[in-house]
């Protein structure tokens, strides 16, 4: 997006935000650092506006995110569907959907009724540079880091200040979703932004320390089942490994425990992108894979083969079935 429409959309941006006075802000299934980040940050700017702010999300954050500022427990309930009883009692003036390109990846997409949805609805994502569905105003491109970064320049743009919880919610969006400042979307302008970040107050070691390398023993134990397994393809230069509900039992982990392990398996050096497996329960298999950009290699198009989507070094998709067969073996491998 040029420059001059991204900053006319951040003019239209702060006249909504102006005009309405109590908002909803949501965000994708089983939120990450970017997700929960760029909410909250958004949740404290709009509250020191005055404004009237809920926060909704389905699925479970990962708990290591609890250090965020206005992170409270009530956040974290398992599922949180927004259904048509519970807009019967409340009245949002404004809807605003950070880090998710369509509504499906939010718990609105279970709304009978969405036709009322479109004239309120604001989209801030990095995923896409175009949002497909009905809305009020859209924010979206491919070429920044992390949603907090879009949420960062508005700020910027609109010359409005802010302290250091909300640099903490910007800085973990930006950290996470640049794999600690690794990835190839990891820019100057990156830097640039985080610089600014700290000198705001926020902290990167601990920031560092909460979301990569706080871990329970139970995380360990099933990084090590995952790791075990991995294997490597020598014709279509993939490394895979899988785990299975069972494994996640026997180890006491849960699913938020795996983050990270896709981009440890991409360690090895012979591989050009990486796979991994999780039995999530009710006969459903998730997949998450990633690349490196040296690799030259678009994983969002592996994806899309399995009805999935997402980023060219790191997609995922959902198949339906079990990783272990009726006889015991695995099907991948
Ligand atoms: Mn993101």
């Amino acid at each position: 997006m040029e420059k001059k429409k991204y900053q006319n959309k951040f003019d239209k941006l702060a006249a909504i935000i102006e005009k309405a006075e109590s908002f909803l802000l949501v965000t994708h299934k089983t939120p990450d650092g970017d997700a929960l980040g760029s909410t909250l940050a958004l949740k404290i700017y709009l509250e020191g506006l005055g404004k009237k702010v809920s926060v909704f999300f389905t699925g479970k954050a990962e708990a290591h995110f609890r250090f965020l500022p206005e992170c409270y427990i009530d956040l974290f309930r398992k599922e949180n569907f927004l259904n048509d009883s519970y807009f019967k009692n409340r009245k949002f003036d404004l809807f605003i959907l950070s880090d998710a390109p369509e509504l499906k990846r939010t718990g609105l997409f279970d709304l009978k009724n969405r036709s009322w949805l479109d004239k309120k609805l604001v989209f801030l994502d990095h995923h896409t540079d175009k949002v497909k569905e009905g809305c009020l105003l859209e924010i979206a491109s491919r070429k920044k880091a992390a949603t907090c970064q879009i949420i960062y320049d508005f700020f910027q743009y609109k010359r409005i200040s802010f302290g250091k919880n909300i640099a903490t919610c910007l800085l973990t969006g930006l950290f996470t979703d640049t794999g600690g400042f690794l990835h190839a979307n990891t820019t100057s302008r990156t830097m640039q932004m985080a610089s600014d970040l700290m000198r705001r107050g926020a902290s990167l070691s601990k920031i560092a320390k909460e979301t990569f390398s706080n871990r329970g023993v139970n995380a360990l134990n099933i990084w090590g089942r995952a790791l075990e397994r991995a294997k490597f393809n020598e014709r279509n230069k993939i490394i895979f490994s899988y785990v299975t509900e069972k494994d996640l039992k026997e180890c006491k982990a849960s699913l938020e425990d795996l983050a990270g392990v896709t981009n440890v398996l991409g360690a090895a050096e012979e591989s050009t992108y990486s796979l991994l497996l999780t039995e999530e329960g009710r006969d459903r298999i998730k997949g998450s894979l990633r690349s490196e950009e040296y690799k030259n290699c678009d994983v969002s198009e592996i994806a899309k083969l399995f009805g999935g989507g997402g980023h060219k070094l790191a997609s995922g998709f959902e198949l339906k079935g079990k990783i272990i067969n009726k006889t015991g073996r695995p099907i991948v491998a």
